[in-house]
């Protein structure tokens, strides 16, 4: 467990849902606010790649290097203060290095890879990571098999994801995105046990197409999480109409979405209890309890450790309120 600074919420076992760098911002609020081991966080695999012939696992390696206490504060990805060492070399070699992997970094991708092809899991591979690390939490990917994410874009291109997101830096018009062999993945014990035992479940501020529903699309993960007993909370990654980082924003307008917090909350309405929107939308609240689902008004902007465990504690005291709040 990192330095406690905050007083534990002594509430019960929570499942946080998450992929990139918004999502692990949450997770570390959620982290510094709970008691040791009692956080565990579902994260997207999508977006990994074999790259330099390495198992790269890019959001199970931000949310991990997050809660660590390692991430790169400025980018949310990578290890803070990394050299580039290695890349420099392999760009020597002719390989490519439109994909910035850091010395640290690439450790991590080195001893995951090691792990897998001695026979571990991914469950397996990314728990003596997070152990070695000191991370009092459980990161589970959200299956141990492949299912690599594709975006179709409207020009006709079928891209991989991370061709789309970095070679590309998201700039192509979304048509589908596509949750390649999702068919053949099974929902691991881990998960299963996870969700049924949790008493919060909070969808964290990810992209909801290119984080979270990769996830939902683990067959039989979506049922799930509607069946369980836990409260279940999200909070929308749309602030004033506009992603706080990556291309959310613009994906729900080009997949025919309201690009704003009631657009979020019509994709989770009818999973969902609450949804947190930030201040500057609180007009929209009275549309988002019409989906259905309550709408809690908070800030939801996190520059600092600190937001990011008052939107925590914001969000786990909002998810047991009696209806009436
Ligand atoms: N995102 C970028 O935009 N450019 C990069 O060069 C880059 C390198 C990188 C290395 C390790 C890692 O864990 C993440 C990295 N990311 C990079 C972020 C990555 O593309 C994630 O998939 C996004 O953050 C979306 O979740």
């Amino acid at each position: 467990m990192s330095e406690l600074q905050y007083d534990p919420l002594h509430v019960g076992p929570c499942v946080a849902i998450a992929g990139g760098v918004g999502g692990a911002r949450l997770a570390d609020g959620l982290y510094r606010s709970l008691a040791a081991d009692s956080l565990t966080v579902i994260v997207n695999t999508g977006d990994d790649f074999e790259h330099f012939g390495l198992t790269m696992c890019p959001d199970l390696d931000t949310v991990m290097y997050t809660l660590a206490g390692l991430a790169n504060p400025e980018t949310g990805w990578g290890v803070v203060g990394d050299t580039t060492h290695a890349l420099a070399a392999l760009r020597a070699y002719g390989a490519d290095d439109w994909f910035i992997v850091g010395d640290r970094d690439l450790a991590t991708h080195v001893r995951r890879t090691a792990l897998l092809h001695s026979g571990h899991t991914l469950t397996q591979a990314t728990a003596s990571l997070v152990d070695a690390l000191g991370i009092r939490a459980r990161l589970l990917p959200m299956t141990d098999a492949p299912v690599p994410t594709f975006v179709h874009t409207q020009a006709g291109e079928r891209l991989t994801f991370q061709d789309y997101f970095v070679r590309r830096r998201h700039q192509d018009a979304v048509a589908r995105v596509e949750f390649a062999q999702a068919t053949q993945a099974t929902l691991t014990h881990a998960i299963s046990s996870a969700v049924d035992a949790a008493e919060t479940i909070v969808f964290c501020p990810s992209n909801p197409f290119l984080s979270i529903e990769p996830i939902l699309s683990v067959p039989g993960l979506r049922a799930r999480i509607a069946a369980a007993r836990a409260r279940k909370i999200g909070v929308s990654p749309i602030i004033g109409g506009a992603a706080v980082k990556g291309p959310a924003a613009d994906m729900l307008t080009s997949l025919g979405h309201d690009c704003s917090a009631l657009g979020v909350a019509r994709l989770y309405a009818g999973l969902l209890d609450v949804l947190v929107i930030d201040e500057v939308d609180a007009a929209l609240a009275p549309a988002v309890s019409a989906t259905g689902l309550r709408c809690v008004v908070t800030p939801s902007l996190m520059r600092s450790i600190d937001d990011r465990v008052a939107l925590a504690r914001r969000v786990l005291e909002a998810a047991h309120a009696p209806e009436d709040d």
